[in-house]
């Protein structure tokens, strides 16, 4: 007789079963994607094929399953969040394909592809992105809103995020720190623009999916502020430990680049400890969930983990 299963302890987390909440958010996240954008027939038919030669190249969906993680951790309905979910995956996409372009990182591989303006050409690159940035809006205007928080609420989240403050902001400070000599906190600026600042609103655009109160609001802020930290100094270290097959785009590209890593300022192992540091303060900020938010968990645990 299999012995009968207690709940958890108050506080402590009941077992996730982390590839299942996965696969499970990456297939409704790429139906949902499927159905919210132009059919690649639809004309022009060169830019929708475009838009969804990126968006469908196999990129992993860590936004959306954050997004979705924190509207189930606030008691929310994963249908209602879903629209959220494809537009932050939208927009992240979208600043894929301009960092590939030759003005920015002058990228060929991508998601394991060849980038968009390889395949498109740069015209229709920039076109592409310009139109999943829009489509984000289009579509996160279809979420359902709450007592707590208004379309309006939910706009002015996506904009600030994806702005000339935060963004677009880290690109800019990543592109003209290129070459120089730059400091820790000069590297974290950037790395809360250009990283944590969309991933911090993924967490953040979860709860208020669930109309979530302003004490859970702040628990997926600092979160979501912390995964989004240590996710940048992973993919800056897996950038230099790793071979270009298993990362599907150029590995060793930031020292070509010599462009400021966690892992040229500091050398690997301290990089490792300090993801693992913030990693602790991002399970630390889950504690006002006592326990509800183990997919969450898992997923910062996984984040830190991840080897491409
Ligand atoms: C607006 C021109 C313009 C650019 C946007 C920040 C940014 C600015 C583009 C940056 C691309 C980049 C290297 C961002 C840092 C975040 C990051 C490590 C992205 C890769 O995310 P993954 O690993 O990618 O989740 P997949 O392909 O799995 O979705």
């Amino acid at each position: 007789m299999p012995a009968t299963k207690s709940p958890p302890a108050p506080g402590r987390r009941a077992p996730v079963n982390l590839e299942a909440f996965l696969a499970a958010s990456t297939t409704a996240v790429n139906a949902a994607l499927d159905r919210f954008l132009p059919s690649e027939k639809t004309k022009p038919a060169t830019i929708h094929r475009a838009m969804r030669y990126s968006l469908f190249a196999g990129g992993k969906r860590m936004r959306p399953a954050l997004l979705l993680a924190a509207a189930e951790a606030c008691g929310g309905k994963p249908a209602e969040a879903l629209p959220l979910a494809c537009a932050v995956e939208c927009i992240h996409t979208y600043s894929l394909i301009h960092d590939d372009l030759p003005a920015m990182d002058n990228d060929d591989y991508r998601r394991g592809k060849l980038t968009n303006h390889k395949v498109f050409g740069e015209g229709i690159a920039v076109l592409a992105g310009d139109a999943l940035l829009t489509q984000a809006f289009e579509i996160a205007v279809q979420a359902k809103g709450w007592p707590r928080y208004s379309h309006r609420a939910i706009i002015h989240e996506i904009s600030v995020a994806a702005g000339s403050l935060q963004l677009i902001a880290g690109q800019v400070a990543d592109l003209e720190g290129e070459g120089k000599k730059i400091s820790a906190a000069q590297l974290k600026y950037i790395h809360e623009r250009k990283t944590s600042a969309l991933l911090g609103c993924s967490a953040r655009l979860g709860g208020m999916s669930a109309n979530c109160s302003a004490g859970q609001l702040q628990a997926l802020t600092d979160f979501g502020y912390h995964v989004g930290l240590a996710f940048q100094v992973i993919d800056d270290i897996l950038d230099v430990t790793q071979t270009s097959e298993k990362l599907g785009k150029t590995a060793g590209k930031d020292t070509k680049a010599q462009k400021a890593t966690y892992p040229a300022i500091v050398g690997l192992e301290q990089s490792r400890r300090i993801a693992a540091k913030l990693t602790e303060n991002a399970f630390a900020a889950l504690k006002p969930f006592k326990g509800r938010a183990g997919d969450l968990e898992a997923l910062a645990e996984f984040l830190l983990k991840r080897d491409c």
